[in-house]
């Protein structure tokens, strides 16, 4: 029988040494600076060879990117077959073999191959892709030197955004079965998502303004471009922050996570009462919409109210076509994070009446949740999310059961959806469509959409401290578990203000610890965070310069 090819491994190993560096795989896998992430590519090409042996030589994917975050952090995370995030048990694998001493990672090897009852003789594929980062082809690099040396089959897909990747890993894995996701190619992805984008464009009553695209000056810029020719004419978008050869302006001043956290839009970007707005973030799938209103106001359309869209229109629709599954009415279902507004998770229990569930943050929560429902919508505020569809589902509405046109047009468009719509993964630009043909078939501009529920003010702050890891949490991350006593002291500042609420937990993907709050009015809301990031700073490690506007408590 074949066996780890020992002494290969352990010759490149020596060429890609670990520095000294505790690696841990957070929210999104490994993130770092990107030049400490050498060692750690090339044992993860290592460990994806090894998972598509474990899942019958299954396709594995790797994304290098960094997402949001500047062009000096890099980050690598596996896919699996269906475009799913690593299995959560393999994460300790990942960890364990990234913080091994470069002569034991053939062991680490071997000890991970007899827990999971791993045949070396399986084939293994495995595909990798990266976003724009200046680090990346060095790190891609060190990924293939790894997946080379366990002998498995490599593909670099170049430069994709995540969801690209994501796309492709599913496409291939279910090629030639009954569950085909579609062609597995760049151009693939373009045409299934393009064609369905063009059908459901059918039933559009809006005629948009011309659609200002923030590309964060990263992979969704040339992207959108690459896309813009299959989506046909019924929308005119206009590209900005598309530069990707200057590293500095990656994610600065623009894209999704700066216009969330910032509550404002990107710079160097026109707007006029009127015009739309739409930031991806640095790896596409993340995305916001905005607009200005006639009174010179800044408004944004996060995460949270495109669930509260989809979930309703999904509801709505399955009601007039009196949808009906094998098992009953379809269970349309919301999975949010303790990031999302509480007015959005309000209107949609109380108004929408759908049933919403609180996950830890981190998509892999948030999937693995919306899979129990026959349409699980999923979306975390910062606008990362999708929607799954059930097989019984989508069988349902491509029989067509219903009656009087509007039924059937009902179901055409529910059917059109579950194609534009990437179900892979989060995916900024079929999120984009999917709202947009959304809004258009109610006739609605973004203005009524923003009518849907009032949000309550909220504001989320970093604070940098000595270990983040001191920071343990319970409650869906809601509360904390440690440092003893400071759930206390901040329940006490919550207690003061109307419809407070403010939690604080360690980032996965970052090294600092993250505050939200919400209160009823701007400036209640606004003294909360930085009342409760003051005490952070003050009582549980700060370090650095204590920003002046954290309040002394
Ligand atoms: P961390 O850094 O663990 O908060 C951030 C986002 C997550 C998720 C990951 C992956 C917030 C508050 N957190 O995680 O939702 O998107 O990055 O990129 O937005
Ligand atoms: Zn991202």
């Amino acid at each position: 029988m074949a066996s780890i090819p020992t002494e290969q491994v352990k010759d490149a190993s020596l060429k890609h040494p670990k520095p000294n560096t505790t690696f841990t795989y957070g929210t999104a896998g490994f993130r770092l600076k990107g030049d400490l992430l050498d060692s750690v590519m090339y044992r993860m090409g290592l460990l994806a060879v090894l998972r598509s042996k474990k899942l019958n030589s299954k396709v594995i994917g790797a994304m290098v990117t960094a997402s949001h975050n500047p062009d000096q952090d890099n980050g690598v995370k596996l896919v699996d077959p269906l475009g799913e995030m690593l299995e959560q048990s393999w994460e300790l694998h990942a960890t364990h073999l990234a913080n091994s001493a470069d002569v034991d990672v053939p062991s680490v090897l071997a000890s991970i191959c007899t827990a999971e009852s791993i045949s070396w003789s399986a084939p293994a594929h495995v595909v990798v892709a990266r976003d724009t980062r200046s680090t990346g082809p060095k790190l891609v690099g060190a990924f293939l030197d790894g997946a080379r040396a366990a002998g498995g089959d490599v593909t670099d897909y170049g430069v994709f955004t995540t969801p690209q990747l994501h796309y492709v890993v599913r496409a291939l894995n279910t090629k030639g079965t009954p569950e085909a996701y579609g062609v597995p190619t760049e151009e693939g992805y373009y045409k299934k998502i393009g064609d369905a984008f063009k059908r459901i464009m059918k039933f559009g009553k809006t005629k948009f303004p011309t659609i200002h695209v923030d590309g964060a000056n990263g992979v969704g810029a040339p992207k959108f471009k690459a896309f813009l020719p299959y989506l046909g004419d019924s929308v005119s978008f206009s590209a900005f922050n598309e530069d990707i050869t200057d590293f500095s302006k990656l994610n600065n001043k623009c894209g999704a996570d700066f216009v969330k956290v910032q509550q404002k839009q990107p710079e160097n970007f026109p707007m006029t009462p009127g015009t739309y707005g739409v930031s991806l973030d640095g790896d596409a799938d993340r995305v916001i919409f905005y607009f200005v209103k006639k009174d010179g106001t800044f408004r944004m359309l996060d995460g949270d109210t495109i669930a509260a869209l989809l979930a309703s229109t999904v509801s709505q629709l399955s009601q007039l076509a009196s949808l009906t599954l094998p098992s009953g009415s379809p269970r349309v279902g919301v999975v949010q994070t303790a990031y999302a507004n509480g007015a959005s998770t309000r209107y949609l229990r109380e108004t929408v009446r759908v049933p919403v569930s609180m996950v830890p943050t981190g998509v892999k929560h948030l999937h693995h949740e919306a899979e129990g429902f026959d349409v699980g919508i999923y979306f975390e505020a910062n606008g990362h999310g999708t929607v799954l569809f059930s097989e019984g589902f989508v069988k349902a509405v491509k029989e067509r059961g219903g009656k009087t046109p509007e039924q059937l047009a009902a179901l055409e468009f529910l059917e059109c959806l579950t194609d534009v719509i990437n179900q892979a993964v989060g995916d900024a630009i079929s999120d984009m469509l999917a709202v947009l043909a959304v809004l258009a078939y109610k006739g609605w501009s973004f203005e009524q959409w923003g009518e849907l529920y009032t949000e309550v003010p909220n504001r989320q702050e970093k604070v940098k401290v000595a270990n983040r890891l001191a920071f343990k949490t319970t409650n869906a991350e809601q509360e904390l578990v440690e440092p003893v006593g400071s759930q206390d002291r901040i329940n006490a500042e919550v207690a003061k203000y109307k419809n407070g609420r403010s939690f604080v937990r360690p980032s996965g993907t970052e090294d600092i610890v993250r505050v939200y709050a919400e209160a009823d009015t701007r400036e209640n809301c606004d003294k909360l965070a930085y009342t409760v990031a003051g005490i952070i700073f003050d009582h549980y490690g700060g370090v650095g310069d204590r920003p002046a506007h954290f309040v002394k408590n």
